[in-house]
């Protein structure tokens, strides 16, 4: 692995997509826990103003906190370490381990920005793992625009459907995916099937622990500490 060059390329881009990093059979592994657990805990925990002014169909898990500790693997994960040492510089930390759970024909996620882009130097890092295949067939594919991170803040819903030139990336099982919290990104709907991405959150030196509470989509800024919509932008 080219640690700089991976680097550089997340720096220009706001993301970086790697293949076959996860063995198949850590994949399975983590795949039926995520399955056992969602089992019997498919509910929401969004409140449903949220859901429908977001159109986001997530439901979180936070399987570390469980004691879970298969999760730990990927987390300590030498060469996941120094890709991540080599993007955030010294000093950076993890945040958690979350596991997002979408039902089969549910939403995906709409356009947003994870954090807000006014001070360039906190921002969260989402080290996303795939423990299935996703592709056009399953839905759910992750759009980017690329570079997207430098631009500010993403435009509001007034400003109409094309914001870019759109990337879609169809993560395969065992591939991890980084991704800049401001990067404009979002979640195509899911077909006939379940899908589960598990995010490794992790943030620069200094970085507040709740960069991530304030989300920036097109038609509003949402705080889920307190669930308000802070500003409404269409
Ligand atoms: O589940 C994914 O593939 C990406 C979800 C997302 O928006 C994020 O991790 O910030
Ligand atoms: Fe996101």
């Amino acid at each position: 692995m080219n640690f700089d060059q991976l680097s550089k390329k997340f720096n220009k881009n706001g993301y970086v997509y790697i293949e076959n990093l996860f063995s198949e059979s850590l994949m399975d592994a983590y795949h039926e826990k995520i399955l056992n657990h969602f089992a019997s805990n498919s509910k929401h925990i969004h409140d449903e103003s949220f859901l429908d002014k977001s159109d986001t169909d997530v439901i979180p898990w936070f399987p570390q906190l469980d004691g879970e500790k298969i999760f730990s693997i990927v987390e300590d994960d030498i060469r996941l370490t120094n890709l991540t040492e080599n993007i955030l510089g010294k000093g950076w930390r993890s945040l958690y381990s979350m596991v997002m759970f979408s039902s089969r024909s549910s939403n995906g996620q709409a356009w947003h920005q994870d954090c807000t882009s006014e001070d360039k130097c906190f921002f969260n890092l989402n080290r996303l793992i795939y423990t299935m295949d996703i592709n056009a067939s399953t839905g759910g594919e992750i759009v980017v625009i690329a570079s997207s991170h430098k631009r500010g803040m993403i435009p509001p819903s007034a400003l109409g459907k094309n914001i870019g030139d759109e990337i879609v990336i169809s993560p395969k099982k065992g591939s991890l995916l980084l991704l800049h919290g401001n990067i404009w990104h979002k979640v195509l709907p899911i077909n006939n099937n379940i899908r589960a991405s598990t995010n490794y959150r992790c943030v620069p030196k200094n970085t507040p622990d709740d960069i991530t509470d304030i989300c920036v989509y097109r038609n509003m800024l949402y705080r889920f500490s307190d669930k308000r919509v802070l500003v409404n932008r269409d």
